[in-house]
């Protein structure tokens, strides 16, 4: 493996299937079926030694022609191959109007054996060059037999990523190295670096990004003007061949830090014009820009509350300034109060997106998406989905995902997150038949408002992209769990592990320590779904009331006797956000899901759980077995030492050693807390210390 090449490692394979890979006929594209074909060169000569000759496709009969890999779209097949696709969306049902919104025809492609040759088509540019990714992805997979016929379409139409880079370098919530973007006040990066990072996500099929904070400090609000426009389009430029299409972080506030209004009361004439004449500049620059992602009346960012103006006003304002190009606002639904008092019972701050946006359903512009974190806390390591999925029935949204480790690890302990996406993913909304996250997201769009997925990236400078080689597993799960929902977490990472490691033992170990990371993280962290024992701030180790006395409105309020915040009918009501089946569900707590039964309830510490156990036995039992099964996995990674690289191997040891350090120090500040508080001792008389 090397650590920089990721899942598109440099291999030589067998080609058993006796593929024609030496000769590849390209119809004749735009900009991004020529990178396609750029990428068929590449990847096969990184993975066959072949460098194929690249011919054009002729109209008319190509039988009589040596065979070869076809490249090109479904309607120059039709007529070509006679191949009918009628078993794809038409793009007919494209009524979408933005230039973020795509029909999930867009991006679809088959790969098909046809008398010797080999066909690649898209349905549109977009879905040739994930063809060709695919394929490449077949080869590398280095299966015997025949190569498989393909047919793909994604399931989510967005597929976004989110860099917190601040132009100082720093990458908020980053833990591999330095922004892969900025330095020192100044853009700032390898232009082959940034093709490289392009030509990785689109090979998971990310098609948005947006490069920097959404918290937009004083020279990011500058990069809507003249002064960075400039830049910001040569990135645009970098990414475009790739089928990515740059969103751009904006302050609400910009029409006064940037416009020098005296407000930015979205209802004034000024401040509209304002906006719609500093878009129109946005777009001189970068005309197929995809929009503004905004956190507005969030964390001390600025927005409509301020002028009593609801959280449609402000996204509206923006969107309209957008129509003209095409251009969508991702407004984000991340709005709580932060400056709660702890002493106060009454607030639930994992009410508030609900809260605060529910009503405005339909109150929105066409071009609106709304971005809500899957969770109605922060990425915790464990949370129910939130309420407003399947609720927004008038709303375009996405639902916001982190792969980067924030809460879960900062990329010291392995943690492989497609394990959570997955029961996100399948998680019932209720709302009638066929109502999962993922029939939702699949879903005709005109009874369904989800169209995607945003999450916040794990990417940096580090040599390896994520600090933990591992870590890579989260970014590539990420692009093929938002294309296919259906696929497991278990097939995505053998899928990722045969692509870095080569198909053998040593990628069947890393399998097998990726789908024991996630289990293992949760029982030595906050218990069922307890959330915010993370140390304030670093988020990283424990500090059990480390956010107890604090104004960030997450509580556990543990005692002597009890813990939990009581959210059904008798406490906050928060399960009444909830379609009444899951209500129901999550207010009983025989029957809520125990891995976020502390999410939902406030239980003695002698509630009895379902393995007949209390629920302080569970903690005991959940924070000693976290730490053997770290322990576990650690004597695991050694067993690999003289089958990998050394700097493949060193440095994950060291993180596992790290890891091991942190879980013990989970086991025994979680354990000890309880026991303190209770007095009940381990009922198999394990070490707690005093
Ligand atoms: C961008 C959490 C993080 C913040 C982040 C915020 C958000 O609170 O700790 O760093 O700020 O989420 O999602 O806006």
């Amino acid at each position: 493996m090397n650590i920089y090449n990721c899942w598109l490692q440099e291999r030589i394979v067998k080609n058993t299937a006796g593929l024609p890979l030496e000769k590849v006929y390209a119809e004749k594209g735009g900009l991004i079926a020529k990178q396609a074909v750029e990428e068929y060169r590449r990847g096969v000569k990184r993975l066959t030694g072949i460098t194929p000759a690249v011919l054009p496709v002729k109209a008319g009969n190509n039988s009589k022609i040596a065979p070869g890999v076809f490249l090109g779209t479904y309607k120059g097949f039709e007529k070509i191959f006679q191949i009918t696709t009628n078993s794809f969306a038409d793009s007919s049902a494209d009524n979408f109007t933005d230039s973020s919104a795509v029909s999930s025809a867009e991006g679809g492609f088959y790969i098909k054996n046809k008398d010797g040759n080999l066909l690649i088509a898209g349905y549109d540019d977009c879905g040739l060059l994930y063809g060709v990714f695919r394929f490449l992805m077949q080869l590398a997979l280095d299966r015997d037999g025949p190569f498989p016929d393909i047919q793909e379409e994604p399931a989510s139409p967005l597929r976004i990523i989110n860099h917190w880079d601040s132009i100082t370098g720093l990458v908020g919530r980053g833990y591999a190295g330095r922004s892969l973007f900025f330095e020192n006040n100044r853009f700032d990066y390898n232009k082959e670096r940034i093709t490289d990072y392009a030509r990785l996500l689109a090979s998971v099929g990310i098609n948005r990004i947006s490069i920097s904070n959404v918290n937009v400090n004083n020279a990011e609000k500058l990069f809507i003007t003249k002064q960075y426009l400039g830049e910001l389009a040569k990135i645009a430029a970098i990414f475009r061949p790739f089928g990515i299409k740059l969103i751009l972080s904006v302050s609400f506030a910009a029409p006064m830090s940037v416009g020098k209004l005296p407000t930015a009361d979205p209802f004034n004439p000024s401040v509209i014009t304002w906006w719609k004449e500093q878009t129109d500049l946005v777009y001189s620059y970068i005309p197929d820009l995809a929009g503004f992602i905004v956190k507005a009346d969030s964390e001390g960012e600025p927005g409509p509350f301020q002028y009593n103006r609801t959280q449609a006003d402000g996204a509206n304002v923006l969107a309209r300034a957008l129509v003209p190009h095409n251009g969508t606002v991702f407004w984000r639904c991340f709005v709580y109060n932060c400056q709660q008092d702890w002493r106060d019972h009454s607030q639930d701050r994992a009410r508030a997106a609900y809260d605060h946006f529910m009503p405005l359903d339909g109150s929105f512009d066409d071009n609106v998406i709304l971005q809500i974190k899957f969770g109605p806390y922060d990425f915790q390591v464990r949370e129910p989905v939130a309420p407003l999925f399947g609720a927004l029935k008038k709303t375009r949204h996405i639902m916001e995902l982190q792969i980067t480790q924030e809460y879960t690890g900062h990329q010291i302990d392995l943690c492989y997150l497609p394990w959570i996406w997955q029961d996100i993913i399948k998680f019932d909304t209720a709302y009638g038949p066929d109502s999962r996250i993922m029939d939702l997201v699949c879903g005709n769009k005109d009874t369904s408002k989800l169209e995607g997925f945003a999450s916040v990236v794990n990417t940096g400078r580090d040599r390896n992209w994520t600090g933990h080689t591992l870590a890579q597993a989260n970014l590539f799960g990420y692009g093929r769990i938002i294309w296919n929902p259906a696929l497991n977490a278990e097939e995505i990472a053998r899928q990722w592990s045969d692509l870095s490691f080569g198909p053998g033992p040593a990628a069947d170990t890393v399998t097998d320590l990726l789908l024991r990371s996630y289990p293992a993280f949760e029982k030595y962290n906050a218990p069922f779904g307890i959330c915010f024992m993370v140390t304030p701030g670093l988020h990283y180790g424990p500090n059990i009331e480390g956010y107890e006395f604090d104004r960030w409105g997450t509580y556990h309020r543990a005692d002597a006797h009890a813990i939990g915040i009581d959210r059904t009918p008798s406490g906050t009501d928060y399960t009444d956000q909830y379609a009444p089946q899951n209500a129901a569900v999550f207010a009983d707590p025989a029957r809520c899901p125990e891995n976020v039964i502390l999410f939902f309830h406030r239980l003695r510490y002698d509630f009895i759980m379902k393995n007949g156990q209390t629920l302080l036995q569970n903690i005991y039992d959940t924070h000693f077995e976290g730490y053997d099964e770290v322990e576990a996995m650690l004597e695991k990674w050694k067993s690999l030492k003289s089958s990998l690289k050394e700097e493949v191997y060193k440095p994950v040891l060291a993180r596992f050693e790290r890891q091991l350090k942190n879980a013990r120090e989970w086991r025994d500040q979680v354990n000890t807390y309880f026991w303190r508080k209770t007095g009940i001792p381990d009922k198999r008389g394990r070490m707690i210390y005093d």
